[in-house]
């Protein structure tokens, strides 16, 4: 078996000693993934030092390397908070409206690329498999083949892929399409991110659809797959099942004083709809009296890119709104919204989801969304809460059994709130039971190994030239 490189904008190490539970699922999966084949795990050390000092920082962990490299300040700010913040993820979740297009940002993202390439290109070994991920390393792929490497590469993009009209407002999208073209395999999350990407290929690229699976476009012959990541449903499943009795859950249970719980957990981002969720409960407690005193709803948002003005914008907003809520409907004894803008640990956090009679997942794009599905793996089988999940979110493409809504129908995401909060016993099982089956299977271990079985099968560019 071939060695794995994993190249991610952040390198979690593993700790000797296991981790510290406040790992996300795609970590342990690549450090299972390396732990296995062994390799390197490369990336953004995440930190900022004046100087380059001209090769990666390597803390080597069992059979794993893991290297990363700092950024100047100039670095960071044109590469990560400018080009891939401000530009890439607007965009691509359908902002235009947001995405701040500036050459300058562009010019420090390639900058960067080619920087990371130079650092990785000497710690690769001749039979290395190489697997990308994001939106941050587009252009890397290319870099790497310029300093002349030869081994196969992957890229996965955990984000939609744009319509071709939205994609169309970048300047120089061709260039990055043709820099994404230079991979071997690229993922996607679900068959629309494809079929839009084949949409800018054939109609914008003049490139064209093979069989099996590949593309030609720009003189390259990639092979284009889905696959939507997942959770470690089990581990998730134990988890949430242990937590119940812990002291956390316990203490959450008894400061509802049996009131239903509705429950989101998202990283305070534009994209997650919060606004909108918030304005939609408020008019399930004015819409339906009846639930004033009986429903809480708790909203774990721990902030993320703060130092970007749209972030602060929204969490002004998302505020504002938590408190005028609270300020219009809630008693001496009861609160409508409780907002916590902190990290908990999975556990903890698995618990609270088990504890929830609702779970209320409502981006407005979100190329998967794994909170949806950890809500359904950490249910009670006996009595299991009900999942209100966006339409957009890639998630809704598989868990057709959860309440689907569109997250901009204010009016219609209340109703459903009012519908999911009086189900039936039956029909909660029964709707659970269909996704928590196809979780089972599609995991992230089934992911994490479709994706690389499509990496060895893929042709390699390099070796055919
Ligand atoms: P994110 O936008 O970060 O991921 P999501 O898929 O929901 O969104 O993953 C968030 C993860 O962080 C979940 O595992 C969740 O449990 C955890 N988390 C959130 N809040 C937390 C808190 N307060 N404490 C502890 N853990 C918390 C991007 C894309 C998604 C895609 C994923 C994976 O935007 O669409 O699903 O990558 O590909």
């Amino acid at each position: 078996m071939s060695r794995l490189v994993v190249v991610s904008n952040r390198v979690a190490p593993a700790r000797s000693g296991g981790g510290t539970g406040a790992e996300g699922g795609l970590a342990v999966a690549m450090q299972g993934a390396l732990k296995d084949r062994g390799g390197v795990w490369f990336g953004w050390s995440g930190k900022t030092a004046p100087h380059d000092s001209g090769k990666a920082d390597i803390v080597e962990i069992g059979a794993t390397s893991y290297a990363t490299v700092d950024l100047s300040q100039q670095d960071y700010d044109e590469y990560y908070t400018g080009y891939a913040n401000s530009v890439l993820w607007p965009l691509f979740h359908n902002r235009i409206d947001l995405t701040d297009f500036s050459r300058r940002d562009r010019a420090g993202y390639q900058r960067v690329n080619a920087l990371f390439a130079g650092h990785l290109q000497p710690l690769l070994q001749k039979d290395d498999v190489v697997w990308v991920h994001d939106y941050h390393f587009i252009p890397l792929g290319e870099f790497l083949r310029q300093a002349g490497c030869t081994q196969k590469l992957g890229f996965f993009l955990h984000i939609p892929w744009p319509p071709m009209e939205i994609l169309l407002a970048l300047p120089n999208h061709r260039s990055l399409v043709q820099q994404l073209c230079t991979y071997d395999l690229i993922g996607f999350q679900t068959e629309a991110d494809k079929h839009a990407f084949l949409e800018y290929i054939q109609q914008e690229a003049g490139g064209e659809v093979l069989s099996g699976g590949r593309i030609r476009a720009f003189e390259q012959t990639p092979a284009v797959k889905v696959f939507p990541i997942s959770i470690d449903t089990a581990d998730v499943a134990t988890l949430a099942r242990r937590a119940e009795n812990g002291a956390q859950s316990k203490r959450l249970k008894k400061s509802l004083l049996n009131r239903q719980l509705i429950t989101g957990v998202d990283r305070l981002d534009y994209t997650k709809g919060l606004i909108e969720r918030l304005e939609a409960y408020q008019h399930l407690l004015s819409r339906y009296p009846a639930y004033r005193g009986h429903v809480t709803l708790l909203q774990i948002a721990p902030p993320s890119r703060s130092d970007l003005a749209d972030y602060q914008r929204m969490r002004r907003q998302v505020e504002t709104i938590a408190g005028h809520i609270n300020g219009t409907y809630a008693e001496f004894d009861w609160s409508p919204v409780r907002y916590l803008n902190r990290g908990f640990k999975r556990q903890t956090l698995m618990g609270f989801l088990r504890l929830s009679t609702v779970g209320l997942v409502t981006p407005l794009r979100d190329g998967m969304n794994l909170v949806a599905k950890e809500f359904v793996a950490a249910q009670n089988p006996e009595d299991p809460g009900v999942l209100v999940l966006s339409r957009f979110a890639g998630a809704a493409r598989e868990l057709e059994s959860a309440l689907i809504v569109n997250p901009y129908d204010i009016e219609g995401v209340a109703e459903t709130l009012a519908k999911a909060l009086s189900i039936p016993i039956e029909e909660r099982r029964e709707r659970w039971s269909a996704m928590f089956k196809h979780l089972s299977r599609y995991d992230l271990i089934y992911w994490r190994e479709s994706y690389l079985r499509a990496l060895e099968a893929a042709p390699c560019a390099a070796a055919a030239a």
